[in-house]
């Protein structure tokens, strides 16, 4: 279902545009759910998810959503600090790639990045230094998206209603609040406006196309010109 979900809209926003596949990295603490995102999002096992203690994925690799979305997942910061600095170094790079058209302009090959965060803790430094260190001072705010997975866990697990498939009353306002309160801590930290973030759950499949929303909806409008 998600590889055709909005197609008209994306397909329009791409056009728009003038290009695809738009690239589109995942980015965020080790364990936040950044491949079973990736899952959730393809419907289908893209990307491996871990189920031990350890960090899972170890290597920036994408995929195509469809011909106008192309995911990549990267490994997750906050496990080492010899990991970190490794995986800073592969995702600067990868936030720098560029092409040019025909020798006369310089464009980004990345397009947007999504910071995904761990919606079951309050730990927000991981991601602070993420944006602090890695992502701001390599690719622009305004493409940058933020997104609250694991909302199923975000209190106890008598706030969610496995027969619905969706937070009660007293979770969904927690997860509402803690959207607001997402933002305003990221602008604080890092002196940047970002939208407010969306909350999901990968595992759940709950408000998955929230997510897709939020990206559909804030597809860039043009190419990034570097030079
Ligand atoms: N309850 C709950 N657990 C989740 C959710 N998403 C992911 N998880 C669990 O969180 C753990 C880590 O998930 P991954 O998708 O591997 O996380 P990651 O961000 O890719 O981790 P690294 O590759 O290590 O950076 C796994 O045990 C998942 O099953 C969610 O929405 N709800
Ligand atoms: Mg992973």
């Amino acid at each position: 279902m998600n590889s055709v979900y909005r197609q008209n809209d994306i397909e329009r926003n791409a056009k728009r545009a003038g290009f695809y596949p738009m690239d589109i990295v995942v980015v965020g603490g080790t364990g936040a759910g950044k491949s079973s995102t990736m899952n959730a999002l393809f419907e289908k096992e893209v990307a491996k998810v871990g189920h031990g203690c350890d960090p899972e994925t170890s290597k920036n690799s994408h995929k195509e959503l469809n011909q106008y979305l192309r995911f990549w997942d990267t490994p997750g910061f906050g496990d080492s600090v010899e990991k970190d600095k490794k995986y800073a170094k592969d995702l600067i790079k990868l936030l720098n790639e560029s092409w040019t058209d025909n020798g006369r302009t310089i464009y980004g090959a990345i397009d947007m990045v999504i910071v995904i965060l761990d919606g079951s803790g309050r730990d927000m430094g991981t991601t602070y230094k993420i944006l602090n260190e890695v992502v701001l001072p390599n690719f622009p705010s305004d493409r940058i998206l933020m997104a609250i997975n694991q909302a199923d866990a975000a209190k106890s697990p008598k706030h969610w209603n496995n027969q619905k498939n969706e937070p009660d009353e007293v979770l969904k306002s927690f997860l509402e609040e803690k959207a607001i309160s997402v933002k305003r801590r990221i602008e604080e930290a890092t002196g940047t406006r970002v939208c407010k973030p969306v909350y999901y759950s990968a595992e759940k499949e709950y408000n998955v196309e929230k997510l897709l929303d939020m990206i559909i909806d804030n597809m860039p409008t043009s190419r990034r010109k570097i030079q």
